[in-house]
């Protein structure tokens, strides 16, 4: 790190009006608030540090209380540090994370009047060569970059925009400002704009059969050159089931909210899901996805398909009112709970017998995991599905446009997966209590892309909040937000754009070959990683606590990359305090 932190660690973007306003210390001479004036207004003496597993730091959180809008000097003797309280905190970062996947568009140019010094020439618009038959090209444009590579990936991409759209239905008028992208103005949201982009992609990622390409990447990463100079082949690659279910759920999703705006779209993606599920049926047992010799780019594989199946089925229950799919995701859901049977399914499997390898200590879950939000485990999203059926979905769509399948709050299938669903958040929030920060992450789970658990535990904390009420999970929720904006080990917003100490050399190839210092903007970096890093990291890295990991340098895709589906939890999560 080019600076040294400082013993006041905050949300440097600032706090909102009306909620908490936590800042963590580390030492423990008295902490002084003066207001914009200089004068004193709040003072705290006894501060007792404790030792923070993850950080290695002796820390402790303050919450200021309240203090109106306005900027507030910190002090402790050692370090000042300054602070701005404001009714719309969250806004400007809010916008920038969602138009920070307009800079991922693929197979466009990037206008100035929109993309303003990081505009470009239209990258990846060669047709594309199907991996397995080489006599099969097609052109298929659109879609995001995934991450700092120039890939696209169905699942990670499907997860991405099921994100945003729940964003959408939960918090509309936290996510709902004009963006300056080239559809600003038409009449529809701009956050259902941009996730559009990749749907319309994924739309074209559909075979004939109804299944889903896996990826349509090149054989092997680019180097750091911008999109429009990559002129490497691309390939559409395998057709997986997670792939084809993680799409089947969202074009579900997708048809439900669109409806309001656009018919005709609404319609292609409804039936782009039933031609899905079709194929599904027809293929019902699970196929890993293995990565093609020769195939170097992401992998994004799974050995399992449960939760995929299950979110595909709850939506599809969702937009149609068909019970045949309620009735596939409780089967799904409670084949997941049988123990025998999963391992019976497993025998064999490629991917489970090449992951046990590097985890030895693997052990097959019992149940679909209802608090998980990433790419490899979206059982969460299919819980979040199907509470938002409930009671009309009170808390969960705000929208009158949106038309659902209603369930009743006595529903047993929504009983048991509330039930489950509470487990698991009751755990997000003692992670939270238990962290010298407040983080939702114990000291052995910061792994690659460590944002996106600490992301996850946020969205689950906050649909709890919505299910009960409990404000306690809504505050620890909003420490998840305030981690990602500097309220953390490194004193470092993971955001870029945004924060006095913030990521500069995430890694990203438009804005590691642009020439521009600034990295591009609305960003967020996959944060700290002690698990499974390269060997360059590993040796800069060594004896460092997990939450500080991190290497705020270009090559390290380990610690520093970024990717759509970390922007989006963190678009749901600050959708929600911006729309409060
Ligand atoms: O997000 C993925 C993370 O969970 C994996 O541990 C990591 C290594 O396999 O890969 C991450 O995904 C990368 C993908 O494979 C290719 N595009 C960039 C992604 C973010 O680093
Ligand atoms: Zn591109």
């Amino acid at each position: 790190m080019q600076y040294t932190p400082s013993s006041i660690r905050i949300n440097m973007t600032g706090y909102r009006t009306g909620l908490p306003k936590k800042i963590a210390v580390l030492s423990n001479e008295p902490l002084t608030v003066k207001d914009a004036a200089g004068k004193e207004i709040k003072s705290f003496d006894n501060i007792e540090l404790a030792a923070d597993a993850a950080s290695g730091d002796n820390v402790t959180l303050i919450d200021l209380g309240d203090l109106p809008a306005g900027k507030y000097t910190l002090n402790n003797g050692t370090d000042e540090r300054e602070i701005v309280v404001e009714e719309g905190a969250f806004k400007s970062v809010t916008n920038a994370l969602i138009k920070g996947l307009y800079f991922q568009r693929c197979g466009c140019a990037l206008e100035e009047k929109h993309a303003g010094i990081y505009k470009h020439a239209a990258c990846h618009t060669a047709p594309a060569t199907d991996w397995e038959n080489r006599s099969i090209k097609k052109t298929v444009l659109g879609g995001w970059h995934d991450a700092g590579d120039y890939g696209k990936y169905v699942g990670p991409g499907a997860v991405t925009v099921a994100h945003m759209l729940y964003a959408y239905l939960m918090f509309p008028k936290g996510c709902s400002d004009e963006l300056n992208i080239p559809e600003s103005g038409n009449g529809v949201p701009d956050i259902l704009n941009e996730a559009r982009w990749e749907l319309e992609w994924i739309l074209k990622m559909q075979k004939d059969d109804g299944s889903f390409y896996h990826k349509l990447t090149k054989a092997a990463f680019a180097p750091f050159i911008m999109p429009e100079d990559d002129k490497e082949p691309e390939y559409l690659i395998t057709v997986s089931h997670c792939a084809t279910e993680a799409a089947i759920a969202v074009l579900a999703l997708g048809a439900r909210v669109y409806a309001a705006f656009d018919k005709d779209f609404a319609g292609k993606m409804l039936s782009a899901a039933l031609r899905g599920w079709g194929w599904v049926e027809k293929n019902p047992e699970f196929k890993p996805y293995m990565q093609p010799e020769g195939v170097r780019t992401g992998y994004y594989g799974d050995w399992n398909d449960k939760d995929e199946r299950f979110w595909a089925a709850c939506e599809l229950f969702a937009t149609t009112g068909d019970e045949k799919y309620k009735k596939a995701a409780v089967q799904i859901y409670k084949d997941a709970k049988d123990l025998e049977l999963i391992k019976k399914e497993t025998e064999g499997n490629p991917f489970f017998e090449r992951m046990k390898k590097w985890n030895p200590d693997f052990k097959i879950p019992v149940g679909l995991n209802v608090s998980q939000f990433g790419w490899s485990d979206v059982s969460g999203l299919g819980a979040l599905c199907y509470f938002s059926m409930v009671n009309e979905g009170k808390a969960f769509c705000v929208s009158d446009n949106v038309k659902s399948t209603c369930v009743g709050a006595e529903d047993a299938f929504y009983e048991e997966i509330k039930k489950d669903f509470f487990e698991k958040s009751k755990e997000a929030l003692e992670l939270v209590k238990k962290s010298g920060y407040g983080t939702a992450n114990p000291a052995n789970s910061y792994v690659w892309g460590s944002i996106l658990t600490i992301m996850s535990n946020a969205m689950t904390m906050i649909i709890d909040w919505k299910l009960t009420g409990n404000a306690e999970m809504r505050d620890a929720a909003l420490n998840q937000l305030n981690y990602a904006l500097g309220l953390n080990a490194l004193d470092i917003s993971f955001v870029t754009g945004f924060g006095e100490k913030r990521v500069m050399n995430p890694h990203h190839r438009p804005s590691g070959s642009d020439g521009i210092e600034e990295p591009v903007p609305g960003l967020i970096s996959g944060g700290p990683n002690s698990g499974m890093n390269y060997p360059d990291t590993k040796e800069k890295l060594k004896g460092l606590p997990p939450a500080k990991c991190y290497l705020d340098e270009l090559p390290s895709a380990d610690t520093n990359e970024i990717a759509i589906y970390w922007n989006s939890p963190t678009i749901f999560v600050a959708a929600c305090f911006n729309s409060l």
